[in-house]
């Protein structure tokens, strides 16, 4: 049937995060953050890679706008790092840090692209870190606040769209439960403690930002994932509601009601893991309300109910012993009977109506239009599609092209969704494909790429760090050209 087009000034765009890309880990005073202690710590990283280098973004951010300019991009969504403009964390200001964002800002904006800034996409300053178990503790809300405010000071008349907190489910997952980000806890009870100080934080921050910047949009980015039941089995119909209240309302809730969902709390309560709720939090967290949703897509989740019986406390320990992750991103244990309590109400198994990537991510476009109109029903906010792309192993060719052909039919058959989404009746303001360029992949090095932009390298930054357009730049620069209108 017929499809509505793109809205006029759709963002089409391009995300990254500081870590991936900036190199420059100490440069112009710039402090460590956890992630550049973390990535020296042998066997956390895909052959010990980290980010001191990553793609040197830091000294050749001119050229990679130059190149987001050539293509047409409407959007780019950076992040910045808050140990490069208060090494501390707190306390004395690093003016070339801040600076060197300007520099990227005005680079932009000379260029017509619009800035989407995030203020915290995983890289809290190990000064913190070490002076009070970072996020552990409340005094992180205030020293996140400061670093906000210096930033909305100094970027108001400039940045419109902020994104607050990136994948707050998904960095709290990884550092605190599975150990497999920085900071290395495999404690959920401590989980529970870090993300709700982590909500306070983002609450706070909304509410700095509707007095500094009064004209501009924040919202987070959540890493959303569809839950779907293995079939139709009433069982499996409710480990699926499970699985979209613990891994999804569990946050998004409290990002946009301001409260965490009644039943979903009731259960980890009962299992001595629900988060400390101090007198004010409720108002806190009920006074800041986003203006949008960033949603980050690249698969959902298809489960089954549980077989063994709901878990009481004391087997906690013992089935905290035996868990591993094979990929910590599909949050997926080993040996699916070893669950940590809360994730036992529901069993993570394979689509088989789905494919894979060479990671075992599952590639499934509809997917995206569900969660779009999940969102949309549930929370009714505009949506910006903040990530959302094809991590692959790339060729570069002799005569120094690549085709990525597999990336293309990756990114259209999401775009069609997104169409078919808005047609529905969802609201999105825009789309940025993961990445620009490719970068370093947290646990999975330089090899896992996500790129419309090759970086020639090797593991090592052995080589230059050459910029090479993929085929598939060459694609997003005729969707934008054409705002979409040859997909269908
Ligand atoms: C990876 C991941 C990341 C995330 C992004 C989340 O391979 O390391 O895919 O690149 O997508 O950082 O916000």
């Amino acid at each position: 049937g017929h499809l509505d087009p793109f809205p006029k000034n759709f963002l089409w765009g391009a995300a990254s995060a500081a870590y991936q890309i900036e190199g420059g880990w100490n440069a112009e005073g710039k402090g460590a953050s956890i992630w550049d202690q973390f990535t020296k710590i042998p066997g956390k990283t895909f052959e010990g890679t980290n980010g001191d280098v990553a793609v040197d973004h830091y000294h050749r951010y001119k050229e990679d706008v130059a190149l987001m300019a050539e293509m047409g991009l409407k959007a780019y969504r950076f992040s910045v790092a808050w140990s490069r403009i208060l090494p501390e964390g707190a306390g004395e200001v690093n003016e070339a840090g801040l600076q060197f964002y300007e520099n990227l800002i005005d680079e932009l904006l000379a260029h017509h692209i619009e800035p989407v800034l995030t203020l915290y996409h995983w890289d809290i300053p190990q000064a913190l870190q070490d002076k009070y178990n970072g996020w552990e503790s409340r005094q992180a809300i205030d020293d996140f606040d400061q670093y906000a405010r210096i930033l909305f000071d100094r970027f108001k008349d400039k940045v419109k769209y902020w994104v607050s907190f990136n994948e707050q489910n998904v960095f709290t997952a990884l550092g605190y439960r599975w150990q497999a980000h920085p900071p290395n806890v495999s404690d959920v009870k401590r989980m529970f403690e870090a993300n709700h100080i982590i909500n306070l934080a983002n609450a706070k921050t909304i509410q700095s930002f509707r007095e500094l910047v009064p004209n501009g949009q924040i919202g987070p980015s959540f890493g959303y994932g569809p839950m779907y039941s293995f079939d139709c089995s009433p069982d499996n119909v409710l480990a699926a509601l499970n699985g979209e209240e613990f891994q999804n309302h569990w946050w998004l809730d409290v990002y946009v009601h301001g409260k965490y969902p009644k039943v979903t709390f009731k259960q980890l309560d009962r299992l001595g893991i629900a988060p400390t709720i101090e007198a004010g939090d409720n108002a806190l967290l009920q006074a800041a309300k986003p203006d949008f949703l960033g949603v980050n897509y690249y698969h959902g989740g298809t489960v089954r109910a549980n077989e063994i019986e709901f878990p009481i406390q004391e087997n906690e320990q013992e089935l905290e012993k035996d868990f591993q992750a094979t990929d910590p991103y599909l949050m997926k244990p080993k040996d699916e009977q070893a669950q940590t309590p809360e994730t036992s109400m529901f069993t993570s198994v394979s689509n088989p109506h789905l494919e894979t990537t060479k990671w075992g991510w599952e590639i499934d476009p509809v997917g995206i239009r569900i969660a779009l109109r999940r969102l949309q029903n549930r929370y009714d906010l505009p949506m910006m599609v903040t990530e959302n792309g094809l991590g692959a192993y790339d060729e570069l060719k002799a005569d120094k092209t690549i085709d990525d052909d597999y990336r293309i039919q990756y990114l259209k058959d999401h775009v069609v969704e997104l169409r078919k989404a808005i047609t529905d009746g969802v609201e999105l303001i825009g789309y940025c494909a993961w990445s620009f360029t490719d970068l370093l992949s947290w646990l999975n090095g330089y090899q896992k790429r996500y790129g419309f932009v090759y970086i020639d390298r090797d593991e090592k930054d052995e080589k230059e760090l050459g910029r090479i357009p993929k085929k598939s730049y060459y694609w997003y620069k005729d969707v934008i050209e054409t705002n979409g209108s040859d997909l269908k």
